[in-house]
């Protein structure tokens, strides 16, 4: 079979990864109250462990955002005003990606797929799946970390979507969020959108559930980031000696999901020359995870320069994609 499908993937690496993780690191343990970045969970078992996580009952996003996907990838093409490009920043193996190529793909306008991740593994080996899938694709995928390397997304594929699904965006502190999305809202032009999957407020109960569910798949997975750095730092955390916690900050609108040192300790870090002292009781924030309503997303919208076009949720209310535009 003959097509003009075309694969081109440019990798933007971080030249000296283990430094940027010592620096984060040490200044995260240092602060008050002390904290770690979310990416340092994402090792090969944390990524297994995040699967696990969403196939687990109590953990609703995922199915919903697949719902919403499934079923209304169409209309949302359609709102978006059926673009030639799909950018994807952070697609992995591209699961979900597949309702909105096969809706665009219907409407007659698909021609470039560009993924944006941080593994390169996964981008080449999604990227030859997906040229078997749609005949005269193109794809030009990048790999690197979308939060640093924004402004390398290609600007010359016609009307973009720029997908940034799973609810990431509520890792964001409102401060990184706001300069993330208004540099998102600096690159796009008039007829691109920004489709963004976001978490919504809802019951405390089953958002505490969600980040804490009774098998304690949640909490090895929060756990594991103490293995990571006892590997590439050489720390000597005990994971016995940290109780996983998750709740709900019905104020700031989010989880926050915290270690807690269950009694006093000093921890070593071997390549940070650092010795830590934790208090008896003593939390480490790993992750905050925000939950929106519309009203709220609008603002947010509003101060990064963008506009709500377009507001799409699963049957239960419990997850939202919206579409929003440059002002
Ligand atoms: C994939 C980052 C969106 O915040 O819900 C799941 C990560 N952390 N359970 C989320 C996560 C604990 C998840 N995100």
């Amino acid at each position: 079979m003959e097509s003009e499908t075309t694969i081109e993937i440019e990798v933007h690496l971080d030249a000296d990864a283990a430094a940027t993780m010592r620096s984060d690191v040490r200044r995260g343990l240092l602060a008050e109250p002390k904290e770690l970045s979310p990416k340092y969970f994402y090792d090969e078992r944390g990524s297994q462990l995040f699967e696990r996580i969403t196939e687990l009952e109590e953990y609703y996003p995922t199915r919903a955002e697949r719902e919403i996907l499934a079923g209304r990838s169409r209309e949302i093409v359609a709102a978006a005003g059926c673009p030639e490009t799909l950018v994807e920043l952070g697609s992995g193996s591209a699961a979900k990606t597949r309702h909105l190529l096969s809706a665009m793909e219907v409407g007659g306008c698909l021609r470039t797929y560009v993924p944006v991740d941080i593994s390169e593994e996964i981008t080449h080996s999604t990227a030859a799946c997906l040229v078997e899938e749609y005949p005269g694709l193109s794809i030009q995928g990048l790999v690197c970390d979308f939060e640093r390397d924004l402004e390398r997304i290609p600007a010359d594929l016609g009307p973009r979507l720029i997908a940034f699904l799973g609810g990431t965006v509520g890792n964001l502190y409102p401060d990184q969020r706001r300069d993330f999305l208004a540099r998102l809202a600096a690159l796009m032009g008039p007829d691109d959108r920004l489709l963004l999957g976001t978490d919504l407020v809802k019951e405390t109960e089953r958002l505490e559930l969600a980040y804490d569910d009774p098998a304690g798949v949640t909490a090895e997975f929060n756990k594991n980031v103490l293995t990571v750095l006892n590997r590439e730092l050489g720390a000597d955390f005990d994971l016995d000696d940290f109780q996983h916690v998750a709740r709900y900050d019905a104020e700031e609108a989010r989880m926050e999901i915290c270690l807690r040192s269950l009694a006093g300790r000093t921890i070593r870090l071997e390549a940070l020359d650092l010795s830590v002292d934790f208090a008896a009781g003593e939390e480490i924030r790993t992750e905050i995870s925000s939950k929106f309503t519309r009203q709220r997303l609008e603002a947010v919208y509003a101060e990064a320069g963008m506009e709500l076009r377009g507001w799409f949720t699963d049957t239960a209310g419990d997850y939202a994609l919206s579409l929003a535009a440059p002002l």
